[in-house]
């Protein structure tokens, strides 16, 4: 089996506490301990003079490998070009997006020390998988330094329209150092086809039928590989965190009443501020509600250093302090706004605890969130999913009941049909999503991205006989505008 070599914008330090490591990190350590390898990414540290070389940890077969960033590059890599142009430009936020050429510079110069650092490590026969897209020019980076080896990038967040990305500048420098991969994996089928949508209008390239697409000397396949959670081990979590005192002490809190619960990095995406405005309409409509229901917001601050969150942090703040104050009474605060991070088996205690988890993100790649309180529920007694028809979640969680996060009135009916929703239509709904979580776990999600990887090289042979192209519409020469 070859090694495998995981590279990421972070790094988790081995030493460090792992008690809030998500169902990804704990996926990818597992494919690293099953193969041996190397997890190389920033260590999340800013000097003023970084090393060239990664400072590297071992802990059984796998090393930890943590390159150090100056300051400029934190701001112009990371919370710039990575976080104030890709992110908002592939969540469809054009209004949010700030293109900066020396931003995009320092993007290219990271992801070039990356590869650098990666190729000084590397051996012949290893695997390389790059993750999200702080990271989208490292293959390029590394066939520019010679390597050969199989590279595989796993696209987390969603994958925009060509229109969309198109009004990046230098959009199709992106799109060329994409396809210097072997394989590229995106979250959903419609992501894949948005991609596709693009090398079909602005190259004239097109799938041969396999999602492979092929220039010259080289291909690269396109599909999707739905992310999904540790479900049996959350599962299990959940059951035991019933019994936690944490858990048991805010069901007591709850006086009887019902609990709605959001869980989301503080995030313009994830659309908190209209999903606590659909709350409130549904209070309006439905007044017998006032002191019955309990809406629970976990929502850990992120990216602070970009202006936008900082924006986003103050509309929901005002938000829940609105609703709080036209409603609330003495004895009952409807929204319950918490700015903290919490560990997993508390999360996952809170979810079950949850009569309805509310996921209303105006984009998400997936959404592990969604996933991860369908898991967690009693399944003799399961709460209600009411989840965005945005987030790629929705494409596989057919048991949930979908809402439009543009539509106020329209989420607040839903929540009113979860909450009130009877327990044959909740263990319907319950067991479809529980069924696509187990088939689709994350063990299973990280093995079938190797195995694809694996396989791309083999039937390369193959794929330059399936291309569906012609001389003139050749990658690199063939631009249509
Ligand atoms: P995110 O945008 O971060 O991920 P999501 O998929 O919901 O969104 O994952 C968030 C993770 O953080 C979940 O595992 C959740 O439990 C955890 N989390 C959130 N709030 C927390 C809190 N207060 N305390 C502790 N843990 C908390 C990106 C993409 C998604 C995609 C994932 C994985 O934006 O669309 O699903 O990567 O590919």
């Amino acid at each position: 089996m070859s090694r495998l070599i995981v590279v990421s914008n972070r790094v988790p330090d081995p030493q460090a506490g792992r008690t809030r490591a998500g169902g990804l990190a704990v996926a990818l350590e597992q494919a690293l301990k099953l193969r041996g390898g190397i997890w190389l990414g920033w260590s999340g540290e800013a000097v003023d003079d970084p090393s060239i070389e990664p400072k590297i940890t071992e802990v059984g077969a796998v090393a930890y490998a943590r390159l150090d960033l100056t300051p400029e590059e934190v701001q112009e890599y990371y919370n710039g070009f990575s976080n104030r142009v890709l992110w908002p430009l592939m969540h469809t936020r054009l209004d949010l997006t700030e293109f900066a050429r020396n931003e995009l510079a320092a993007y290219l110069a990271v992801n070039r020390r990356f590869a650098q650092a990666i190729a000084a490590l590397l051996r012949d026969d290893d695997l390389v998988w790059i993750h999200d897209y702080h990271m989208i020019p490292l293959a390029a980076e590394l066939r520019r330094l010679g390597v050969k080896n199989r590279i595989g990038y796993f696209h987390h967040i969603p994958w925009p329209a060509p229109d969309i990305l198109t009004a990046l500048p230098r959009h199709d420098d992106l799109v060329k150092a994409l396809l210097e991969y072997d394989l590229v994996g995106l979250q959903t089928e419609a992501d894949a086809d948005n991609l596709f949508a693009y090398l079909t209008r602005e190259y004239g390239l097109r799938s041969n039928g396999r999602g492979v697409v092929g220039w010259d000397d080289r291909s690269c396949r396109v599909a999707h590989f739905p992310i999904g959670i540790e479900t049996e081990p959350f599962a299990k979590r959940a059951r035991r965190a019933g019994r936690a005192s944490f858990v048991r002490e805010i069901t007591e809190s709850l006086m009887g009443r019902k609990m709605i619960i959001g869980v989301d990095r503080l995030d313009y995406s994830k659309g908190v501020p209209e999903r606590m405005a659909a709350f409130e309409k549904l209070i309006e409509l439905d007044p017998d509600l006032v002191n019955k229901v309990t809406y629970l917001q976990i929502t850990p601050r992120s990216r602070s250093e970009v202006p936008e969150y900082a924006q986003i942090e103050r509309a929901v703040s005002e938000t829940a302090g609105r609703v709080n104050g036209r409603f609330g009474e003495a004895n009952w605060t409807p929204i319950r706004y918490v700015n903290r991070a919490y560990g997993r088996t508390a999360l996952a205690g809170l979810y079950r605890a949850a009569d309805v988890g509310l996921v209303t993100p105006f984009r998400d790649g997936m959404n592990l969130v969604a996933k991860e309180y369908v898991a967690a529920q009693n399944p003799d007694n399961p709460g209600v999913l009411v989840l965005s028809r945005f987030a790629g979640a929705a494409a596989e969680l057919e048991g949930a009941v979908l809402v439009n996060p543009y539509d106020c009135e329209g989420m607040a009916r839903s929540i009113a049909k979860a909450l009130n929703m009877p327990l044959e239509e909740r263990l319907a709904r319950w067991r479809i999503n529980w069924e696509r979580l187990v088939d689709n776990s994350i063990d299973v999600w990280a093995e079938t991205f190797l195995v694809a990887l694996e396989d791309s090289q083999l039937s390369f042979a193959g794929r330059l006989l399936g291309f569906m192209k012609s001389s003139d519409q050749r990658f690199g020469h063939s631009h249509r505008r």
